[in-house]
C-alpha cells in the first residue's frame, strides 16, 4: 500500500510521526474562518506575506494543481535550552528549512518514481495552514497558546511535508483538547498576545518584535529574548513530554558560547561566519544587534530554566 510505504519511509528517515490528509474540503470551514478572521483584525501586524498568499491558503490546488493529498511531518528540536542568551530553541539548531526541502525533496523523487504523481514540498516555504493540516493528519491538536500540540512529542517540533495530486487515504483528524481548564501559556505571555479562540495576535508577541519585524524600534518588553520567544512553550505541561534534543537537528556550537557584545561587535563577515545555516540569518545582522541593545537597557534576567 502506498500509504504505509510512504509513512515507514519518513519515520525511518527520522521524522518523529506522519500522517495524511485528503485535501477535498480542506480547510474546514471553523478553519476558514479563523483564518480570515486572524487577518481581518490585524493581527499578522506587517507579515503582508499572510496577506498575500491568502487565496493558496484556502485552495493548495493554486500551489499544485489537481493536488489531492498532503503528506504532514513533524521534527522534533528538543527541549533543551543553550547558552547564556534567550535564542527561540528552534533557532539554536540547524536551520529546519533546509533540512525538510532537501530530505523531503529526495524523498518525493523517489515517490514519482514509484508512484507517479505531482508533488510539492511546504515547510514554511509555501503558503500552507501547516497547523492545520497537523491536526487533521492526526499529529495533535491546537493548545490555546495556538501550537499544534502531539500527545508523545509536546510542541517543541517543525511541521512539514508535501502536496501531492495521489488520491492517499487519509488519517482520522484529531478530535480531542487535551488543554482542559489550564491556562498556563495565556497567563505567562508577558505581553498578552495570546488571545481568546487559540490565536496569537502578533502586533503583541515578542516572536513577532524579535524575527519578522524589519524596523528600528520594538515598541514592547521583549522580556530579553534575543530572537523568537519560548514562554507559551515552555510553561505547557505537554511539553514534559518532549525530547530534550532532536534526532536530526543538532544544536550548534555557537549558541552555548556567544554572548551580547560578541554580538554587538560583529561585522557581516563574523555574522554569517557564525550564523550561516541557522535560523538567525533571517534578522539579519542588522536585526540581531537592535534585538540585543533593545535588552542591554533592560538587563539581562536568568534564562528560564529548560524542563
Ligand atoms: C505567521 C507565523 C508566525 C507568526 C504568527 C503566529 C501565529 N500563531 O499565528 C509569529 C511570528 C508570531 C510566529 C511565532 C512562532 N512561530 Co510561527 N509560523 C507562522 C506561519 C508562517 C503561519 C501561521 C499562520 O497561518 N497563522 C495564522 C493563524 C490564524 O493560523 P494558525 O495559528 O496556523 O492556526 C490555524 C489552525 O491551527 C486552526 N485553528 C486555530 N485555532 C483553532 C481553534 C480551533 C478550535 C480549531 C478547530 C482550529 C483552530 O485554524 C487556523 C487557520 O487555519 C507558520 C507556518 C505555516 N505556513 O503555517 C509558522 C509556524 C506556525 N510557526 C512555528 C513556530 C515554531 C513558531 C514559534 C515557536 C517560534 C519561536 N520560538 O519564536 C513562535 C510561536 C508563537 C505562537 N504561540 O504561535 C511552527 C509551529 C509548530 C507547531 N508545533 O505548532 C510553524 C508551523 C512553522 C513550521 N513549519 O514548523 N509564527
Amino acid at each position: 500500500m502506498m500509504e504505509s510505504w510512504i509513512k515507514r519511509r519518513l519515520l525511518e528517515m527520522g521524522f518523529d510521526d506522519v500522517g495524511i490528509v485528503s485535501l477535498e474540503n480542506f480547510p474546514p470551514e471553523e478553519d476558514k474562518r479563523v483564518f480570515l478572521n486572524w487577518l481581518e483584525k490585524g493581527y499578522h501586524a506587517d507579515m503582508e506575506y499572510m496577506e498575500r498568499g491568502k487565496d493558496a491558503r484556502l485552495n493548495p490546488n493554486l500551489l499544485l494543481e489537481g493536488a489531492k493529498s498532503a503528506v504532514v511531518v513533524i521534527l522534533s528540536y528538543g527541549s533543551k535550552r543553550v547558552g547564556k542568551l534567550k535564542f527561540g530553541r528552534y533557532s539554536t539548531r540547524k536551520d529546519y528549512h533546509r533540512f525538510f526541502k532537501k530530505a523531503l525533496g529526495k524523498f518525493v523523487k523517489e515517490c514519482k518514481e514509484k508512484f507517479g504523481g505531482e508533488y510539492r514540498v511546504f515547510s514554511d516555504s509555501l503558503p500552507v495552514l501547516e497547523r492545520s493540516l497537523g491536526r487533521l493528519a492526526g499529529i495533535g491538536w491546537i493548545g490555546k497558546n495556538s501550537m499544534l500540540i502531539s500527545p508523545k512529542f509536546g510542541s517543541y517540533f517543525l511541521i512539514g511535508g508535501f502536496l501531492t495530486t495521489l488520491n492517499l487515504k487519509p488519517d482520522q483528524p484529531f478530535i480531542y483538547d487535551f488543554c482542559g481548564r489550564c491556562n498556563r501559556c495565556v497567563n505567562s505571555c508577558p505581553t498578552g498576545a495570546i488571545l481568546e479562540g487559540r490565536i496569537i495576535d502578533s502586533r503583541k508577541c515578542i516572536s513577532y518584535w524579535t524575527i519578522e519585524y524589519k524596523g528600528d524600534n520594538i515598541p514592547i518588553d521583549t522580556k530579553g529574548w534575543i530572537f523568537g520567544c519560548d514562554i507559551c512553550q515552555e510553561v505547557c505541561p505537554w511539553n514534559s513530554k518532549a525530547p530534550a534534543e532532536s534526532k536530526l537537528l543538532p544544536i550548534l556550537k555557537v549558541f552555548e558560547e556567544i554572548d551580547s557584545t560578541d554580538i554587538l561587535s560583529m561585522n557581516e563577515e563574523k555574522f554569517k561566519e557564525a550564523f550561516s545555516g541557522t535560523p538567525i540569518m533571517r534578522a539579519k545582522l542588522k536585526g540581531l544587534k537592535r534585538n540585543v541593545l533593545k535588552i542591554a537597557g533592560a538587563g539581562f534576567e536568568p534564562a528560564t530554566s529548560g524542563l
